[in-house]
């Protein structure tokens, strides 16, 4: 089975999927192998890896950390190029299809795929749709591209009928690490009610509570990282998946 029917099987099993972004950068390597050994016992369905920089330099050895320690799908969620690498079991080839900057829709896809290709590193097709989250976060100024102001649903809905007539698999509704508020509820459920697109939904969530509204409204998965990397007891990551998984 590939990592993306992986993805459907979980949602399909329970109801939606719980999905816990590590930062290389924000986590103490020593207490990585234990943390995701107890984030797994937890209910944590698939990891995602990556940040909007790479300070650390230690991204592979972290992700072989991380595939030791778990059963679970390991994914790259990659904030650049250098974030690329065969220790993973795939990778979210991401389009910021709500920016208009040309480096994150080709440029840089250009500069991956072919390194992607070499390593026969499995590749999801996923449009990233930044939705403003009440600051200025880092995919934000990283990516000089604006986010699609929140109340504006009709908008973020035809960006993601392109990204489904475009044949891309997932999408994922991004309000940045660290968000003071997450993407409403409201374009979700408008979202997904229009696009047949399974969606993500991730940034600024930071209650169990807030994680189950997003799935009734009908996100399929919910991405945390912050609320965790703060917070990193095994109790509350197995609050959001108990929040999270429906069935
Ligand atoms: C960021 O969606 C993820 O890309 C997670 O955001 O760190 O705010 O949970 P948080």
């Amino acid at each position: 089975m590939t990592t993306f029917e992986q993805l459907l099987k979980i949602k399909r099993d329970r109801g939606a999927g719980y999905l816990l972004l590590i930062d290389p950068d924000k986590i103490d390597p020593k207490k990585l192998p234990a943390f995701i050994r107890e984030a797994t016992n937890a209910g944590t369905d698939a990891f995602l890896v990556g940040g909007s920089l790479m300070l650390s330099n230690e991204f592979d050895k972290t992700l072989a950390i991380i595939k030791e320690n778990t059963k679970a799908p390991v994914i790259i969620f990659p904030g650049g190029v250098s974030q690329v690498s065969a220790e993973a079991d795939a990778i979210l080839f991401l389009l910021l299809i709500s920016g208009r900057n040309p480096d994150y829709l080709i440029g840089n896809q250009v500069n991956a795929a072919p390194i992607i290709k070499r390593m026969e590193l499995e590749a999801i097709s996923t449009g990233y749709m930044l939705i403003d989250g009440g600051n200025v976060t880092s995919v934000e100024f990283m990516s000089n591209t604006k986010p699609i102001p929140r109340e504006k649903t009709d908008i973020a809905v035809a960006h993601a009928l392109a990204a489904e007539l475009i044949g891309l698999k997932l999408l994922y509704l991004e309000a940045g690490s660290g968000a003071k508020q997450s993407v409403p509820d409201a374009m979700v459920k408008k979202v997904t009610k229009y696009c047949s697109l399974p969606v993500i939904v991730g940034g600024g969530i930071q209650t169990p509570e807030e994680a189950k509204n997003k799935v009734k409204a009908g996100a399929s998965f919910i991405v945390t990282g912050t609320i965790i990397e703060e917070n990193s007891h095994s109790s509350i990551i197995q609050e959001f998946a108990n929040a999270i998984h429906t069935s």
